[in-house]
Order: structure tokens, then sequence, then C-alpha cells
């Protein structure tokens, strides 16, 4: 995927890179600058709390359930509650859709952005001290400003995305994003308080030779996952599966490699979102090289029907993406 960005050194902070970057962004100036800041924001103050976490009382299930019956970890609310604020506060965004919420939040305010996120996803893994991470996508509103929010603003395929990005809180923690020209990435220097320059220009290996899927769900799987899964086997790959979405896609985009979630006895259209974790990664997959689908559809044509609707996913290499669907 050519880039047309201006090239900047490593080490560059994230606010000079998108203001050095910005004729690309097809909106206004600033707009953007400030989406990325107030999630660059809220991020490190979640990075912040998951790095405590085995020191406060923020571990663990907080005795509710978020939008899919899903066990909501202290984690989960506290991050929601820190990007619901930062982006209510930063005036860009005038709707948000969060794993965490039932329903949109209207944020109030004239912005002209619909964001999507997953505030923290892997955050049963919190407890084990496994990376976690927060995805994202950027929408514009389709509707007029001021007037209330549409579904139209709300129910967008992933193909309208304006911006995606993901931040990983691994043994380092990185935001990685795209606005469609291509795939950049971030490291977060604590001393600094600034995300840097670290992997300029993301592209995702043709080929690789990691599978990520839970084969403990491997009786329900397809003849075609099967088929799959095999194929991988017999070719001697890696199996590396960590449980926790966005390490293995970071994973696979610098090394190569397929993740798959497929559906399942459990999870009949597969157990992923694909407002707030498919549309996302797949736009940065593609953008890095790399392919997106349900295994037959591009997930970025997926039209959404409901907020917290779920899709098979199978994101990664191309040639292992189409490989794995030729065995449909
Ligand atoms: P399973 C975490 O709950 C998550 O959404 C992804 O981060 C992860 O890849 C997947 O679910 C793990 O699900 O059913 O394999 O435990």
């Amino acid at each position: 995927m050519e880039s047309s960005r201006i090239a900047l050194p490593i080490g560059t902070a994230l606010d000079r890179f998108i203001k050095n970057n910005q004729f690309q962004f097809q909106y206004a100036s600033g707009e953007l600058s400030q989406l990325l800041r107030d999630i660059a924001l809220a991020s490190k103050v979640v990075n912040r709390e998951i790095n405590k976490a085995g020191l406060i009382d923020i571990m663990g299930p907080m005795g509710s359930q978020n939008s899919g019956g899903e066990q909501q970890q202290k984690l989960d609310v506290l991050a929601n509650i820190r990007f619901t604020r930062a982006l209510t506060k930063g005036g860009e965004a005038c709707a948000l859709i969060s794993e965490e919420t039932e329903s949109y939040v209207d944020l109030n305010n004239e912005g002209r952005y619909v964001i999507a996120i997953d505030p923290l996803d892997g955050s049963s893994n919190i407890d084990v001290n496994v990376s976690i991470g927060t995805i994202f996508s950027i929408y514009r509103r389709v509707s007029p400003v001021g007037q209330p929010i549409q579904d139209q603003d709300i129910l967008q395929c992933g193909a309208e995305q304006v911006a995606a990005g993901y931040i990983l809180y691994g043994s380092s923690t990185m935001l990685v994003y795209t606005t469609g020209h291509g795939v950049n990435g971030f490291t977060y220097e604590s001393t600094l308080g600034e995300y840097v320059l670290s992997h300029p220009d993301m592209t995702m290996p043709e080929r690789g030779r990691t599978y990520s899927i839970n084969e403990g769900s491997a009786n329900s799987f397809s003849s075609a996952v099967k088929g799959y899964v095999q194929f991988c086997k017999d070719e001697n790959y890696t199996a590396r599966y960590i449980g926790s979405l966005v390490a293995d896609f970071h994973r696979n985009l610098l090394k190569g490699g397929i993740y798959i979630y497929p559906a399942t006895a459990k999870d009949k259209k597969g157990k992923l979102r694909l407002m707030y974790e498919c549309n996302a990664l797949a736009f940065i997959a593609e953008q890095a090289g790399g392919k997106a689908t349900d295994g037959k559809t591009r997930i970025l044509e997926i039209k959404p029907e409901s907020l917290h609707e779920r899709t098979p996913f199978y994101v990664g290499s191309k040639a292992m993406v189409e490989k794995a669907e030729s065995f449909n």
C-alpha cells in the first residue's frame, strides 16, 4: 500500500505527525488532531490504571454485564468512562457506540464525528497480566449538525470509516492508526507522556506461518474451518492464540499471520462485534496490504443492522485469508 505521508523521523511526536500529515485527512484541519488527541489522552489514563491494577481495587468483575451479556470487568467500566469523558470534552464527536453501553451515547455537542469503540478488549486477561487493547473507529456524521442523531449516523458500513486504530497495552503501549493513507504505529514514552512514531508505514507480510484460532471450539467448526486448520498443521505453521484480539492482530500485522474467530456452536455468528472490533481492524489490515472478511464477504462492505451484531472474522495476511476462504 503506497502511502502518501510526509516522511517523518522515528521519535516524531503524535501531535506533530498528525499536523504534518493533516493534508491527507479529507476534512477540516484540526478535527482529526483533536479526535486522536482525545483518544490518546484517555488511553494514557487507562494505561496508568492498567499498570496499577494489581495494587488498587480495580481488578476482577464489576458484577454487571455488558450489551452482549458478558461479565464486565471493573477496568472495562473505568475505560469506558475515560474515553466517553475525553471525547465529550474534546467536542468533535457527537455520538459514541461502545461495547459497554446498550444504546449509542449522544454526547450532546455539535461534533461532526461518530466514534465506535471497544474501550478494553480482552479485559478478562487483566488479572493474569496479559496484553489487552482498545479498538476504535471514526465515522463522519451523515445528518446535519445540530439535528438529532439518526440511525444513518450510527449504522454505517466499515467502508465509511474516516479513521481507525487501536491501542495495545502490552510490554510497551502502542497506538496504531490509519486515515486511509497507510498505517503508522506510535509507542508511548511514559517519561514524556507522549506517543512517538516508532513504526512508520506498517505493512502486513503477504503471507506468514502463524495461525490464531481457539481450537477448543474445533468440534463445532465448519468443515471449511476444520480443513484450513488441518492445512496449517500439515504446513507446520505455528499456533499462537493469546485470547486478546488486539495482541494477536498486532503480531500478525508485524510478522504475517491469520486470526480467525469463526461461527461456533456457542456463537452462531462468531463472537466478535462488527461495529467496534472488526471494522477498525479490517480497515487497518487492508491499509497495510492485508485482508479481512467473514469467510466470504469483505468486512468493510457488511451493512450493520444493529449496534452489537457479531460476525465471523478472518483477518491477516492476504494470501492466508484467501487460502482459508478457498476451503469454503
Ligand atoms: P475466546 C476477548 O474477549 C475477545 O473479544 C478477543 O480479544 C479474543 O481474541 C477473543 O474474545 C477470545 O475469545 O472465546 O477464544 O476465549
